[in-house]
């Protein structure tokens, strides 16, 4: 597939998908979609690749769904295409990490897709939002619920019913982003973060992620079941062996 709305590269075992539509602030039109659940589903099928950045501008990772190409939409026309299911979701069925490097705007659906990742990093211009009430609707692709398991109901409430912005200082103090970052530095911290994940053990990191996720859709007990079964299961792979085996010979572990 070629792709005009979104940039794809590589660096080494890192996937890096670039947001590219800067005179609309990467708002999330459904051609753009299309190519990022392309994208996504490429690098998560690669062998090659450990861990995937999604990114966009200096100015925005993207100030929403686009509103003009959603304006004129019907209750009909949303009921049979599913605009939302067929590519918004696409980034939580990823197997491999996928970390959030956020400058500038994410709003709307742009502050859902970030939410969607596996972590989120902040430069320090970033602003974060869920604007949807001033449009007379609400957040569509799932910002009523991972906002508010992020950051808790108070906060969520106050962001969702007043539609105002949250910068990087705020965002990370209320737990919705893992690090903020000098605006300059944000691709290379992104970059060292994902290449030490890619450098691990493939199947311990995509079970460590499976098992985390798992803390968002089920009760304690059984979640724990779920990471004890799994962390027991992992005595059978050759990367326990070495890694293990590694860390008693006092050398670095090789999980090529
Ligand atoms: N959709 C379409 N175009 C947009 C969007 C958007 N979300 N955001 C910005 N643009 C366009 C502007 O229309 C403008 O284009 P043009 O030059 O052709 O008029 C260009 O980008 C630059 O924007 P501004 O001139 O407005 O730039 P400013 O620096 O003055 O303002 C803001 C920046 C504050 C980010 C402002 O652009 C803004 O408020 N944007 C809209 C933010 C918003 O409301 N986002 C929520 C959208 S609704 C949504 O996301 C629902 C999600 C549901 C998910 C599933 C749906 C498929």
């Amino acid at each position: 597939m070629t792709y005009e709305m979104i940039i794809t590269e590589t660096h080494g075992s890192v996937a890096q998908i670039t947001l590219n539509r800067p005179r609309a602030l990467n708002a999330l039109c459904d051609q753009l979609m299309t190519e990022l659940a392309a994208a996504l589903r490429a690098a998560d099928a690669d062998p090659a690749i450990g861990a995937i950045i999604l990114t966009g501008s200096p100015r925005a990772f993207a100030a929403g769904a686009d509103i003009k190409e959603m304006q004129d939409k019907t209750y009909p026309d949303t009921a049979l295409d599913d605009f939302i299911g067929r590519n918004w979701e696409v980034v939580t069925t990823i197997r491999k990490p996928v970390i959030a490097a956020v400058a500038g705007y994410a709003l709307g659906g742009g502050c859902e897709l970030a939410m969607m990742c596996d972590m989120i990093i902040a430069a320090d211009t970033a602003q974060f939002g869920q604007p949807e009430i001033n449009l007379g609707v609400i957040p569509g692709a799932g910002g009523t619920q991972r906002l508010t398991r992020a950051i808790g109901k108070s906060k969520a409430m106050d962001m969702i019913l007043t539609g105002r912005m949250m910068d990087a200082t705020e965002a990370e103090r209320a737990g919705l982003v893992s690090r903020i970052i000098p605006a300059a530095d944000l691709l290379t911290e992104a970059h060292k973060i994902a290449g030490t994940i890619a450098a691990l053990s493939p199947v311990a990191v995509t079970i460590a992620k499976r098992s985390v996720n798992r803390a968002f859709e089920t009760t304690l007990a059984e979640g724990i079941a779920y990471e004890r079964a799994t962390f027991l299961a992992l005595f059978g792979t050759p990367h326990q062996r070495e890694g293990m085996t590694a860390f008693i010979e006092k050398r670095k572990p090789d999980f090529a």
